[in-house]
């Protein structure tokens, strides 16, 4: 919580910032800078809101950002898993730039060095020096040594856990991974999302007279299959005891984001904040039953199911309502987007690939905020172009696929171009230049070593 002397600092910076007259004369409305709500999901498919199509789990709350927003139909995260998505976001940059291509592994087996490198800013960094108050609730994974603590990445205040998954009815059971304020060990004794939401509602209350920056971050929908129990009773009629349980993981987390955004309606604070919901990745159905139709593939592929995301954002009376933008965007373009509605702005060096997305979604800008989109993760590669699409998977020669006649990559067109494959491997190629080899090894291999191991012993 903040003390009395940081809120007097922070008012002094305000003042030499300029901001309070700045702000009529530059004519924004509110008359203060937009809080920035950034809500990220985890292993949430494509069709997984009621908004995307799905039909027999409401989420009301989550769809009302889209309603009273822009929904993106070709939203996009930069990587097909949880950490290097999240680095991704978290500075406006492909996360292989910097080496951030795998995830860790469990926090015990993780590579001494993983993390989010601290030569990288990120969104809280920025937004804590344009004088924002910084929060962060929920799942981190960006690091779990001291220095890589979200309270030394930028963020005052921290409640959540710094692995890449956790129990939601037990917060003593996984020893190397806390549920944490702070770096203080709690023993949260409520359904964990219900738990995430009642904190991120109290931020929002606690801030109401600064400006704040929010990163609410659910571990909702990802494994483990834990059920609320006290929301079972309303998914009677799901027959599949799994999808009961997803059903009762999406709901809390549903009803968290309504928690926010009543807090934010009670203090009349919607005209003043910027609100983004995405997925950190595509929805893995054979392990949550989360589903990606009408497209193909899941999360760990840079097929359209791994990398395609519901994407809402919300700024009320800034943005056109229940609007629906179908040029591609990704995850990369929330720091951007954010920092400028913030008054802030965007050096050129390092590299930022995303993008501000405001006159775009507005219309002022009628160009499609990305000419190429990229994705690299492992052996996987993958470039959008326009409609276009190249994708390496795992194994095999690149496919191509023309998204707007064949959402569901099904036709594979790289025999009867092989020129469109040329130029599509020539722009894959020239980006590939500019990233770095990996940091660290995949969890896949992590795991393996480690089974390596015990065989030994
Ligand atoms: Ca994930």
């Amino acid at each position: 919580m903040l003390t009395g002397g940081t809120e007097v600092k922070r008012r002094d910076f305000l003042k030499t910032a300029g901001w309070y007259a700045a702000g009529p004369v530059l004519g924004w409305a509110a008359a203060r800078r937009p809080n920035v709500l950034v809500i990220i999901a985890d292993d949430l498919g494509y069709a997984d809101l009621g908004v995307q199509g799905c039909k027999d789990v409401p989420t009301p709350h989550i769809d009302s950002i889209g309603a009273t927003g822009v929904r993106f139909t070709n939203g996009y995260v930069s990587c097909p898993v949880c950490s290097p998505t999240r680095a991704g976001l978290m500075t406006g940059r492909y996360q292989q730039r910097f080496g951030h291509e795998f995830n860790p592994g469990p926090a015990a087996l993780a590579e001494e060095h993983f993390g989010l490198p601290l030569t990288e800013a990120t969104l809280a960094d920025r937004l804590k020096k344009l004088g924002y108050a910084t929060g962060m609730v929920g799942k981190w994974h960006l690091g779990y040594k001291p220095a890589m603590h979200p309270q030394k990445r930028g963020f005052d205040e921290f409640f959540g856990f710094l692995g890449g998954a956790h129990s939601y009815v037990d917060a003593m059971r996984d020893k190397a991974n806390p549920i944490l304020r702070g770096t203080e060990q709690v023993n949260e004794k409520s359904y964990l999302t219900d738990a995430l939401g009642r904190e991120a509602a109290a931020f929002v209350e606690r801030h109401v007279k600064e400006p704040f920056f929010l990163y609410l971050s659910f571990n909702a929908v990802h494994t483990p299959m834990d059920a609320s129990e006290r929301l079972l009773g309303r998914f009677g009629s799901i027959t599949d005891a799994r999808r009961r349980t997803f059903a009762t993981m999406l709901a809390s987390m549903d009803e968290g984001v309504g928690q926010v955004l009543g807090k934010l309606r009670e203090h009349k604070l919607e005209e003043n904040t910027l609100i983004f919901f995405v997925s950190d990745n595509g929805g893995p159905t054979p392990s949550n039953t989360s589903r990606n139709d009408p497209l193909r593939g899941y999360k760990g592929q840079v097929l359209e199911g791994g990398i395609r995301v519901p994407f809402l954002m919300q700024w009320k009376g800034q943005l056109p309502a229940g609007k629906v933008y179908e040029h591609p965007v990704i995850a990369l373009d929330i720091l951007p987007t954010a920092v400028v509605a913030a008054g802030g702005t965007i050096p050129s060096n390092p590299v930022m690939d995303g993008v501000n997305l405001v006159p775009y979604v507005t219309g002022r800008e009628k160009r499609t905020p990305h000419e190429r989109l990229y994705w690299r993760f492992g052996p996987q590669q993958a470039i959008r172009k326009g409609d276009w699409k190249l994708a390496r998977l795992a194994e095999g020669a690149p496919q191509l696929y023309n998204l707007a006649e064949d959402v569901g990559e099904k036709n594979d067109l790289a025999g009867k171009m092989p020129e469109k494959v040329k130029e599509l491997l020539a722009d894959y190629g020239a980006w590939n230049q500019q990233l770095m080899e990996p940091q660290w090894k995949g969890r896949q291999a992590v795991l393996r070593q480690e089974r390596q191991r015990q065989k030994k012993r």
